[in-house]
């Protein structure tokens, strides 16, 4: 596939994984998270991966009033494309997920493409927290139930049907080589069309890691499968994240950082901001001769309703 003429940033501001304990950056109030998503898109994202939290608590929420407050500030103040998660958290039903972009009828939302035990790295929890000793008894076996991060094929198919009215672009996510055969067996049975956007999801635990033959390999399956007819983008987790946005940039790619994928601005060390990681990435890619795209690039590049 050519190289992209532009690269389109996004930029994924909460998510539902980490904590606000892990980093005083993550935004969780209506405040909080309208006023990064604002500031990452003055510094160069052109779309807005969004999750809801509770106002107090900052626990992940699908629930509608918790969107709310801070979309609509968001739209007032920038022109970024809004894509709405329905990946919500490991623990809800595909119809709680998908019902914040079908309410708000976003311009994009995610369209998680497999089941798989969704886990941040552990290790990544060492940068930060010198006493903290893995108990994989603790982690992973006793809690184990909520690990799973369910995605059968007739979710995939509820979430595609209930969304399709909307006219929404679908942010494929990908975790593992196997995601991209299930998205194309998708479209095989007419779930999506073409032009697909997929996003290569690396570096979560019980998906794919995230180094440069992994990326190359996930490319080229792509390419196998959906010749000219898919956009795509990286997301990296933890501190891979910079350093893998870099190189997919380089091969053609668009880039997704934020602190929903990653708390640092380099290993071991926290980001501030959503914004940090945005400027950041963005120096990078301007550095190495190419140009990030406004949003209404990126509405084009990817075929938006607009
Ligand atoms: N947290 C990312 C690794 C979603 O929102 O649907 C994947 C994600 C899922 O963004
Ligand atoms: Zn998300």
């Amino acid at each position: 596939m050519a190289r992209q003429q532009k690269t389109i940033i996004t930029c994924a501001v909460t998510g539902a994984i980490h904590t606000p304990t892990m980093s005083d950056a993550l935004p969780y109030t209506y405040d909080d998270i309208a006023a990064q998503a604002i500031d990452a898109a003055e510094a160069g994202a052109s779309i807005l991966h969004l999750h809801a939290r509770d106002n107090e608590t900052g626990a992940p929420s699908v629930n509608t009033d918790d969107f709310a407050p801070f979309l609509p500030r968001i739209k007032q103040a920038t022109d970024a494309v809004v894509n709405i998660s329905t990946g919500g958290s490991l623990t809800l039903s595909i119809q709680d997920r998908i019902n914040p972009a079908a309410t708000f009828s976003a311009e994009m939302c995610s369209m998680n493409m497999g089941s798989m035990n969704f886990s941040f790295h552990p290790l990544a929890k060492r940068y930060g927290d010198d006493d903290w000793k893995f108990d994989w008894e603790k982690e992973y076996v006793a809690n184990s139930d909520g690990n799973i991060f369910r995605n059968t094929f007739r979710d995939i198919a509820e979430a595609a049907k209930t969304l399709a009215p909307h006219d929404i672009k679908f942010e494929h996510e990908c975790y593992d080589v196997g995601h991209l055969y299930n998205l194309k067996f998708c479209m095989d049975i007419g779930l999506f069309k073409a032009p697909i956007f997929v996003q290569f999801v690396m570096g979560i635990l019980g998906g794919i890691g995230a180094d440069i033959d992994n990326l190359v390999f996930m490319k080229k399956t792509a390419d196998k499968l959906f010749g000219d007819d898919y956009r795509w983008s990286i997301l990296a987790a933890g501190a891979s994240q910079i350093p893998m946005a870099t190189t997919a940039s380089q091969m053609g790619g668009h880039v997704r950082v934020g602190l929903e994928d990653s708390l640092f601005i380099k290993r071991g060390e926290l980001a501030e901001s959503n914004a940090q990681q945005v400027a950041k990435i963005r120096r990078i890619v301007e550095d190495l001769g190419s140009a990030i795209a406004t949003p209404d690039e990126a509405r084009e590049i990817l075929d938006l309703k607009g």
